[in-house]
């Protein structure tokens, strides 16, 4: 049976040495707790490095590590210190993570860092593809790991490889300054399916392989040569019930039983009935806003007098990164603003922040979700931030009430929530007002629509539909397994086609007999095309066409001294090997004067792009000019189009980086069978890449061989995965 394999940075365990014996401890993270009810159901592997750097180890230790970890079906990626210095606390949270933030000024382009780093990212590569066998699929999460996607599937195509970013995707201008984003672009597109947790994360990433690839993309499916990836939005969720229970349990703890957190939370609200808690928790990352928070609450205060002695802000800041000198510097900043606010505004009753710099129990967190009237979420950016998502299951009696930064991925599921800037103090201050104030029943509405969704969309659910979008992609990946041309397909349809006494032959050109090319005049035969197609033709009992969108004069050129027959212009013009052209249908172009002026004008405001004039069609070539205004232009060429094409008997044609308006009522198949009408063809053959194509695929015979080049879904009845493969097929015909 097929397996799912998990690929992290880190395995959901950590190593604990008590008396020289190691042991292991579970980890409780989201990703961890989403993540095991994965790869245990589907009987896979964790692969991931232990936390602990083999340096430390002797051989003995190492061994009886990887014991444990077998046990738990981990498998460990043992990294030494100077490869954690530089792969992860280097290149991963020095260069990555600051430049997917926006914090372009601290990122490092030290480039021994990326060398380490491609180094480690090879070594997770390698123990993925001890484990992973064909057919299995494997799941790479997070900005540590964005080259592995490809390192697996270069060497291994026949696994499924999917790809979750927990962080935010930037745009392309922030993107394109990283020396090395071709390379971590090409990484990320190893995998089928590349899942965010927003939309807007996903078109960032879109964008980013558009311009840099110039990958043809339709909807959210790259077409990268032979292969379709899939991009998608997937916002991850928490153990809902976790929470919930936990809150449960604290909240009816007798008074004996209770935390000293949870009776210090008490006595503070038992001093004074309208006393108010907010809070903040967050990683201390600059990324988290934690100075702009601490200076909106001291804005508060200084605009709100009225809160003074009643209102504190309860920060606990999880210790990160400590060595690296942009954490060093904020966690100064935060002591001095903390240091500033209480000397301000406290007294020997009232302390206005409580600051916590260290990480919590469990039990201790979901104490102070449930105990807080307001959580202060102010990221400057955040990927999606579980803290909102985690305060709202936790609140037992659906009271409370969330100020969310509009930076973070997680507020646009929460329109319930007070959506601020986090950079703007006054309104952070003005959004903390609203919260202390609002009623009850606004509170508890709020809450309980944020609380349906939150349960329903949990992190098992998030985890389910990646992997049931993984297995789509695998069925696309099956469904041209199916129809490919194996060896043993190629021998019959081979023996029937030797028996044949009278065969047609059916060619496309662009992207079936010869790449595409940027500039369409580049794709001229080569002498191996005319090598194949003089070798088809040699024999009498084949009529070899070239059928092609292409304008006649193009293609007569080039196939001049090759006795070939020509369809042109996606079936209007044929030409038989030693006659005239001819039209095989009467179609007439008196619409061209009124479309052509609506296509110079785009011309006009699209630079790179150009009109051609066929003899019944006109196309505007877009390849050459930039992508995504491309697009818009496209899609506004389009609608004016349609306006016009009515009353014209016109069709509107979208191929790849072209849009081409001709004459309605001829196109590939009709021409395709006008061509064999009233021949004794017992043999037919029809190779096509395009959609144009699929007209001959569905209009001919159905016992005639069509065959379509890529991997998209056709009515043609075999698939061949490229230009290559195609023209090893016809170089075999006959053998
Ligand atoms: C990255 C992305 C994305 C915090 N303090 C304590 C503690 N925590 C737990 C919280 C929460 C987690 O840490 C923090 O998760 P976030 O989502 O808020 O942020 P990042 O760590 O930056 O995570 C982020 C996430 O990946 C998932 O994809 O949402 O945007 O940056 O679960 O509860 N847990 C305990 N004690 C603490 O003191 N036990």
């Amino acid at each position: 049976m097929s397996k799912l394999h998990i690929v992290a940075n880190r395995l959901p365990y950590s190593l604990v040495k008590e008396e020289n014996e190691y042991s292991l401890i579970e980890s409780v993270g989201g990703l961890a707790t989403g993540m095991k009810s994965v790869y245990t159901e589907y009987g896979g592997k964790w692969i991931g490095w232990s936390g602990v750097n083999s340096d430390e180890l002797s051989n003995d230790e190492s061994t009886k590590i990887d014991q444990l970890l077998d046990e738990k079906s981990c498998v460990t990626v043992p990294l030494s210190e100077q490869e954690i210095l530089e792969y992860y606390e280097g290149f991963s949270n020095k260069t990555v993570w600051p430049l997917f933030h926006y914090f372009t000024q601290y990122v490092d382009y030290s480039p021994e860092n990326w060398e380490t780093y491609k180094r480690v990212n090879q070594r997770f590569a390698d123990r993925v593809l001890e484990v992973a066998e064909d057919g299995d699929t494997v799941w790479v999460h997070d900005y540590q790991l964005l080259l592995v996607p490809e390192m697996i599937k270069s060497v291994k195509p026949n696994v499924t490889v999917g790809f979750f970013l927990h962080i935010p995707f930037p745009s392309y201008e922030v993107f394109r300054i990283l020396p090395w984003r071709m390379e971590l672009l090409k990484g990320m597109l190893g995998a089928d399916l590349l899942g965010f947790h927003i939309y807007d994360y996903e078109r960032h990433f879109l964008s980013s392989v558009r311009r840099l690839y110039g990958y043809e993309i339709a909807f959210n499916q790259i077409h990268a040569g032979n292969r379709i990836i899939k991009a998608d939005s997937f916002p991850m969720g928490i153990d809902y019930e976790k929470f919930r229970k936990t809150s449960t349990m604290v909240m009816h703890k007798t008074i004996q039983e209770r935390s000293d957190l949870h009776k210090e939370l008490e006595k503070y609200f038992m001093t004074s009935p309208d006393r108010r808690l907010v809070l903040s928790i967050d990683r201390l990352d600059y990324t988290k806003g934690i100075p702009q928070r601490l200076k909106a609450f001291r804005k508060f205060l200084e605009k709100y007098p009225e809160f003074h002695g009643k209102v504190t802000l309860i920060m606990l800041a999880v210790p990160s990164r400590g060595q690296v000198e942009e954490y060093v510097n904020l966690k100064k900043e935060v002591d001095e603003l903390v240091g500033n606010i209480n000397g301000t505004y406290g007294n020997i009753n009232y302390t206005p922040v409580w600051y916590f710099y260290r990480a919590m129990p469990f039990e201790n967190l979901v104490e102070l979700y449930n105990m807080s009237d307001v959580a202060l979420i102010t990221p400057l950016r955040d990927g999606m931030n579980l803290v909102a998502k985690e305060y709202v299951a936790s609140r037992g009696n659906q009271t409370g009430v969330i100020v969310l930064s509009e930076m973070a991925g997680v507020a646009q599921e929460m329109g319930e929530a007070i959506t601020i800037n986090p950079i703007n103090e006054d309104e952070i201050a003005a959004a903390l007002h609203t919260a202390l104030t609002m009623p009850i029943d606004e509170q508890k509405e709020r809450m309980k629509f944020l609380q349906e969704r939150i349960q329903r969309y949990s992190v098992f659910k998030w985890a389910g539909e990646f992997v049931n979008a993984l297995e789509n992609v695998k069925r696309i990946q099956k469904e041209f397994l199916v129809k490919k041309i194996t060896d043993k397909v190629f021998t019959e349809i081979n023996d029937k086609y030797k028996k044949a006494g009278k065969r047609a032959i059916f060619l496309d050109y662009d992207g079936t007999l010869t790449s595409f090319h940027k500039n369409p005049q580049e794709a001229t035969p080569n002498e191996e095309l005319y090598t194949i197609l003089n070798r088809l033709i040699a024999d009498e009992r084949n009529t070899v066409t070239i059928i092609s969108g292409r304008d006649r004069y193009t293609l007569e050129k080039w196939f001049a001294d090759v006795p070939i027959n020509l369809i042109c212009e996606h079936g209007v013009w044929l030409r038989k090997h030693g006659e005239e052209w001819q039209t095989i249908t009467k179609v007439n172009n008196d619409w061209m004067p009124i479309i052509r002026p609506v296509l110079e004008r785009v011309v006009d405001r699209t630079p790179g792009s150009f009109i051609e004039e066929k003899n019944y069609s006109l196309v505007w070539h877009y390849r050459k000019a930039e992508p995504e205004q491309s697009l818009i232009r496209a899609n506004e060429l389009k609608d004016e189009l349609l306006d016009l094409v009515g009353n014209l008997n016109l069709e509107i044609m979208e191929g790849s980086k072209v849009i081409e308006v001709k004459s309605g009522g001829i196109n590939k198949g009709i021409a395709a069978n006008q061509f064999i009408h009233n021949e004794n063809f017992d043999h037919i053959i029809a190779m096509g890449d395009d959609w144009t194509d699929e007209y001959m695929f569905t209009e001919l015979p159905k016992e005639a061989v069509t065959v379509k080049v890529g991997i998209q879904r056709t009515s043609a009845n075999f698939k061949l995965e490229s230009v290559d493969a195609v023209r090893q097929f016809l170089s075999q015909l006959g053998e």
